[in-house]
């Protein structure tokens, strides 16, 4: 039995699944989750030793690779000065100021400490401004785990085929619309019937949680129109694409103007975060100034604004986008060839450094409907025959794949390698 094995079932006597997170059971491709100790770069060591090339990254907030030391050194230097006040802190400002010039859409912002956290906030600032009741969210977007959004939800809700949670009261998602992605006919039947009803559509402007799936030409466009036609509000839910696509998010790279933006991930460095923000008028509904209330302990910690403030200087850095951007590109481009080269039949979908693999005949994967038909068995071997030769992807065939600055062209040559060698012997079986 391995240590990580030892682990594993030590873990499993103290927590559900063994695990702090769902999507890290390995639930999705079967067989028994990993314990990492130590990650450096692009690369992550089990507690057994073995090293791996990471392709999660921490599900999207290792941008720089692990443990980079600009970021290290900054928590390391906060830390000495104190861990957590409860009171105003100056690293706050710093780290507002930072995302709002990269993000000038955001006029105000509050910080959490999650991505749901969030979500759930925001929603209720949406609803406390508009003074309606209905949010309308796309099925296969993934919000976070709390109540409202958690229905035909994507991430680990959708790999464990749990789409909407058991134990959340109907009362409370009687006033969630679901609409599928890029169908912008059904968000307009869903208005025409209940817009003046509608507080806010949240999206997630490329979609990351069933699998990634980009906007079609015009759709963020179109739930723009039909916001403002019906007043009501516009949020890009941008945890994942924050940082991440471009340095202004999406909503730079597509030049839509959200009312309210959700961010997490990469503006904490690695550390737990969450941020919200948007509409000065909007914002300053928000307690202490207004009636929407929302709080929370280690909101605007020093020692994750510090963390979050060196990573998204390094982000700042000439180039570091475009070249992230282009080698993924590239990486993308050569397992296209490499699925051709070995007939399977494959779809990549990519928006700057993230792509997921669907093994699909269909030609495109626009929605949900088209990532169901998706190959799982498929997708459970390429998982465990790139594993086995030391590549660590998500264990979801509806997560992302993340690549970050610290992935060189060692590691993209190496990937290209294994994938290869995935395609022409472990796969033709079940092609
Ligand atoms: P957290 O509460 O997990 O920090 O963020 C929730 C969230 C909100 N919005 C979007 C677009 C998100 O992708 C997420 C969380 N992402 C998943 C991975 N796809 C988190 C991984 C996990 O659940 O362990």
């Amino acid at each position: 039995m391995s240590l990580s094995q030892e682990y594993y079932t030590a873990a499993g006597k103290r927590m559900p699944g063994g695990v702090n997170s769902p999507v890290r059971a390995f639930g999705g491709v079967g067989g028994e989750p990993i314990f990492f100790e130590k990650a450096k770069g692009a690369y992550l060591t089990d507690v057994d030793g073995k090293r791996y090339l990471d392709y999660v990254c921490g599900w999207g907030p290792m941008i720089l690779g692990h443990a980079h030391p600009a970021v290290v050194k900054a928590i390391q230097e906060c830390a000495k000065e104190g861990l957590c006040f409860g009171t105003p802190h100056p690293l706050e400002i710093a780290l507002a100021d930072k995302i709002i010039d990269c993000m000038p859409n955001i006029e105000m912002i509050r910080m959490v400490n999650s991505g749901t956290e969030a979500t759930l906030s925001v929603l209720r600032l949406a609803r406390g401004y508009t003074k309606r009741q209905k949010i309308l969210k796309f099925a296969g977007c993934y919000h976070g785990h709390h109540d409202a959004l958690l229905v035909q939800a994507g991430s680990g809700a959708l790999t464990f085929s749990t789409p909407t949670s058991s134990g959340i009261s109907p009362a409370v998602i009687q006033d969630t619309l679901v609409a599928q992605y890029n169908n912008l006919d059904e968000v307009s039947d869903l208005f025409s019937r209940f817009g003046d009803t509608i507080a806010a559509v949240i999206v997630e402007p490329v979609a990351g949680n069933m699998g990634c799936v980009p906007p079609v030409p015009g759709f963020l466009h179109g739930l723009r129109k039909l916001c403002d036609r019906y007043e009501s509000l516009l949020i890009f839910d941008e945890v994942i694409t924050g940082f991440r696509i471009a340095k202004g998010g999406a909503q730079a790279l597509y030049e839509i103007k959200p009312d309210l933006t959700t961010l997490g991930k990469i503006i904490g460095g690695g550390l737990p975060i969450g941020a919200f923000g948007g509409r000065k008028d909007i914002m300053e509904h928000l307690a202490p100034l207004g009636k929407v209330y929302q709080a929370g302990t280690l909101s605007g910690n020093p020692v994750t604004m510090a963390a979050g403030l060196a990573t998204l200087n390094q982000l700042s850095e000439p180039d570091f986008y475009e070249r992230l951007n282009t080698r993924t590109t590239y990486l993308v481009n050569k397992i296209t060839e490499l699925a051709k080269k070995a007939e399977i039949p494959l779809v990549i979908n990519q928006a700057g450094s993230l792509f997921t693999l669907f093994f699909t005949t269909a030609s495109t994967v626009q929605h949900l409907e088209d990532v169901h038909t998706s190959n799982l068995a498929s997708f459970k071997c390429y998982f465990h025959a790139m594993l086995k030769q030391g590549i660590y992807l998500g264990p979801s065939a509806y997560e992302c794949a993340f690549v970050s600055s610290s992935h060189g062209e060692e590691e993209i040559e190496y990937t290209l390698q294994a994938i290869d060698k995935t395609f022409s012997t472990f796969l033709s079986s079940i092609k």
